[in-house]
C-alpha cells in the first residue's frame, strides 16, 4: 500500500455537494488502486491556476504535508495539463498524478482479454505522449506502483517513436479483433439469438445481479470497476426463451476521453443489444448525477433509442422509502425472490419488440422446429394427429430470417 495525498479544487461553480462526493469517488478510486488516503487537502479558487492547478501557498502546503504524512503519490481531483503536470513534478518529490491516470491505471490493473489490455494500452500512451517531456524525471524516479502500471510501462520515457509506432501497431491489432466480434455479432444476429446488456454506474450492482441471473461467477467486488472486459452468457427466461446477456464495465463521471474512445468498442455490444438494463444504486446519495452520467454516455454511443427499462439495486440499504417510478423496479441483488421479478420484466420488454405469430408446421420439418423452438418466444404447441403437424404459437423478432418463414398473425396484438 503506497500513501496518498488527494488534492482538490473547487470552482464557484460547484456545489459543496458535488465537490464533497466527487473527493469521496476520487478517495475511492484511489483505493481500488492500492492506495491508503491519508490526507485530503481542498482549496477553492476562482479558476484552476494555468501554472500549478492550485495556487503558490497552497502548492507549499500539499509539499509539506506529502513529507510529513510520507505520501508518496499526489492525486489531483481533476486532469493536469501537460505543463502544469511537469512543473508540479519538479516541485514535488513525489508522484503526481490526475484523476484520468488513476483511472488509467485501475483500467490497466483490471483488464484482461488481449482486447481489454491493448485499449488500456493505447489510452494510456495516447495520454502519455503529450506529456512525456513533463514526466521524463518523474517516471524514471519512481518506477512501479499507482500509476505506473500497465502493458507499456517499460519504455514510455525513453522513445517518441516506439510509442507512435505501438499506438499504430495496437490499432492495427484493434481492428482485427473488433472484426472478428461484429463477425460473431452477425452470426448470433442471424440466429435470431436475442442480446441484453447490463449497464450502470460503477458499483451500482451489474455484476452481482449478473451472476444470479445466469447464476455464473462474474468478478463481483466492492471496488470500482471491477469488470472492464464484458462478459457475455446465457439467460433463461420463465417463458422457456434463451437470451444472451452481458455484463459491462461501469461508467463514472467525467469518464477520461481516451477512455471513452478506448472503451467503445467494448460498448458496442451495449449498442447492438435489443434491450438495455440500467442499474441504478438506489441508496446512493448521487444517485440524480450518476443516472444522468449513464444516459448521456449511452447516447454518445448511440444506444439512448434501444429499449431500456431501469433497476433500482440495492433496496435493502434504502433507509427512506422509494418508490421506483414508471415500468423500473426496486430490488435487491441479494434477493433471490427478486431475480424472477426481473426476469419477467426484461420477457415482457423483449416481448413487446416481437411480432405474434401461428403457423402449422409438419412434423418432418425438425430443424424448423428446433429453430421455433429456440430462436423465438414459444408460447403453445400442440401436434395433431390428423394432418401430422405441430400447431404452434408464439412471438418472434420481426428482423431474423425465422420470422419471414412463419405465417404473422397480426390480429391478435396491436401495433404500437
Ligand atoms: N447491500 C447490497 N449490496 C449489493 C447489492 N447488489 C450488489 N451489492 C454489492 O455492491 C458491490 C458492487 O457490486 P458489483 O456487482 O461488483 O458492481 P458492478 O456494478 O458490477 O461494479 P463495476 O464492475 O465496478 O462497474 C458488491 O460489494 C456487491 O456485493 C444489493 O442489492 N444490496
Ligand atoms: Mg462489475
Amino acid at each position: 500500500m503506497e500513501n496518498v495525498l488527494l488534492v482538490g479544487c473547487q470552482l464557484p461553480s460547484q456545489s459543496d455537494r458535488h465537490f464533497e462526493s466527487a473527493l469521496h469517488e476520487l478517495e475511492s478510486l484511489a483505493q481500488t488502486a492500492g492506495g491508503r488516503v491519508v490526507a485530503v487537502s481542498t482549496q477553492k479558487r476562482q479558476q484552476i491556476d494555468p501554472a500549478t492547478y492550485i495556487g503558490k501557498g497552497k502548492l507549499k502546503e500539499v509539499e509539506t504535508l506529502a513529507k510529513q504524512l510520507d505520501a508518496g503519490v499526489i492525486i489531483f481531483n481533476g486532469e493536469l495539463s501537460p505543463g502544469q503536470q511537469g512543473r508540479l513534478s519538479a516541485a514535488i518529490d513525489a508522484k503526481v498524478l490526475d484523476r484520468t491516470q488513476l483511472i488509467l491505471d485501475i483500467f490497466a490493473m483490471r483488464a484482461r482479454s488481449r482486447e481489454g489490455r491493448l485499449q488500456v494500452e493505447l489510452a494510456q500512451l495516447q495520454y502519455l505522449l503529450p506529456r512525456l517531456s513533463g514526466m521524463g524525471d518523474s517516471l524514471s524516479r519512481l518506477g512501479g506502483g499507482i500509476g505506473t502500471r500497465g502493458p507499456g510501462e517499460t519504455k514510455l520515457e525513453t522513445d517518441r517513436r516506439y510509442i507512435r509506432n505501438r499506438m499504430k501497431d495496437i490499432s492495427n491489432q484493434l481492428q482485427v479483433i473488433v472484426h472478428h466480434r461484429e463477425r460473431y455479432r452477425n452470426r448470433r444476429l442471424a440466429n435470431g439469438q436475442c442480446q441484453v446488456a447490463l449497464v450502470g454506474y460503477t458499483n451500482a450492482g451489474k455484476s452481482t445481479l449478473f451472476n444470479q441471473l445466469t447464476s455464473a461467477r462474474s468478478l463481483e467486488e466492492d471496488k470500482l470497476f471491477a469488470t472492464l472486459d464484458p462478459l457475455t452468457r446465457k439467460m433463461k427466461l420463465p417463458c422457456g426463451y434463451t437470451c444472451l446477456i452481458s455484463d459491462t464495465v461501469g461508467f463514472i463521471q467525467d469518464l477520461p476521453t481516451q477512455l471513452v474512445a478506448a472503451f467503445r468498442s467494448t460498448l458496442e455490444e451495449v449498442a447492438g443489444a435489443q434491450l438495455i438494463v440500467h442499474v441504478i444504486d438506489v441508496s446512493d446519495p448521487d444517485i440524480l448525477a450518476r443516472e444522468a452520467t449513464v444516459l448521456s454516455l449511452l447516447s454518445e454511443l448511440g444506444a439512448d433509442d434501444i429499449p431500456a427499462m431501469t433497476l433500482y439495486n440495492k433496496k435493502d440499504l434504502l433507509k427512506t422509502p422509494f418508490i421506483a417510478p414508471g415500468e423500473s423496479l426496486l430490488v435487491s441483488a441479494h434477493a433471490e425472490g427478486d431475480m424472477r421479478s426481473i426476469l419477467l420484466a426484461i420477457e415482457e420488454k423483449i416481448t413487446e419488440q416481437m411480432v405474434p405469430y401461428k403457423a402449422r408446421i409438419p412434423a418432418d420439418e425438425g430443424k424448423l422446429l428446433a429453430e421455433i423452438r429456440t430462436q423465438s418466444i414459444l408460447k403453445n404447441e400442440t401436434f395433431i394427429e390428423d394432418s401430422q403437424t405441430y400447431e404452434v404459437e408464439g412471438y418472434v423478432f420481426p428482423d431474423i430470417p425465422l420470422a419471414s418463414s412463419l405465417t404473422i398473425d397480426t390480429f391478435s396484438k396491436d401495433e404500437e
